[in-house]
């Protein structure tokens, strides 16, 4: 019984997730699914690249947490729209509710050119709920370790990219890029990998630039 009620579960979310993704696409936004580990520096990743792309593009932000509004207290410079999400207590985001959101809400939202989804911190669950992105982004910070991609590999191989983050602190940890790199390709042939530092800025500007170049390949 347990098995047929998460399948259906999981169906449901699929159709939801379709819906979002038809609704996107007559609007010409690109949305952007981040997920990661607690800490891994998804809001870091959001303040620069907002910060780098907000004079030339209109962002808006799903900012998802179990409680706080901490987080989107700290994008909102940068964004046009932003929608803060408690879960309050529940582990990762759902395609029903990004499309209650798009629908009825907040039209703003899609007013917009980009809108980044912060997923609650943690690679497990947000991995298994498409939300109607056009790019799934995971992060793997360089002090959670290599062998994450190994132990939760579903959060890394369906992901349009990987971003190798914190390489400023790649003196101070136990942490080989290379094989990262390795494990990662391993995985996910096709996904594009990132290695960066949001407190140096090295590696950001590709990935802005990569942002930039499918957002024009989806408007064109
Ligand atoms: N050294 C260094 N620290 C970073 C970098 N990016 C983020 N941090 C730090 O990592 C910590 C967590 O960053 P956040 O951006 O809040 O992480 P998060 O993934 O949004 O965390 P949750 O929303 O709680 O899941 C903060 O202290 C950041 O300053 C980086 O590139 N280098
Ligand atoms: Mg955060």
């Amino acid at each position: 019984m347990r098995v047929y009620l998460a399948k259906k579960l999981r169906e449901a979310n699929s159709n939801n997730a379709a819906d979002n993704r038809r609704f996107l696409e007559q609007y010409g936004v690109l949305m952007v699914n981040i997920m990661g580990s607690p800490g891994c520096g998804k809001t870091s990743l959001l303040e620069e690249t907002l910060r780098r792309l907000s004079s030339r593009y209109r962002l808006a932000v799903i900012e998802g947490d179990l409680y706080t509004a901490e987080d989107a207290e700290r994008l909102k410079p940068w964004a046009a729209e932003i929608v803060q999400i408690n879960t309050e207590g529940g582990c990762h985001l759902e395609a029903n509710l990004i499309g209650q959101l798009l629908t009825s809400d907040s039209p703003a939202l899609l007013q917009t050119e980009m809108l980044f989804v912060e997923n609650i911190g943690n690679l497990i669950c947000p991995a298994e709920f498409d939300l109607g992105e056009d790019l799934r982004v995971t992060l793997l910070s360089v002090t959670e370790g290599n062998d994450k991609p190994r132990k939760y590999p579903l959060a890394f191989k369906e992901a349009q990219a990987t971003l190798i983050t914190k390489t400023d602190l790649l003196a101070y940890v136990n942490f080989s890029l290379e094989q990262a790199m390795l494990d990662l390709k391993k995985l996910n042939a096709e996904g594009a990998i990132f290695p960066l530092s949001v407190k140096t800025g090295e590696g950001v500007e590709n990935w802005c630039h990569w942002l930039e170049q499918k957002l024009a390949e989806k408007r064109k």
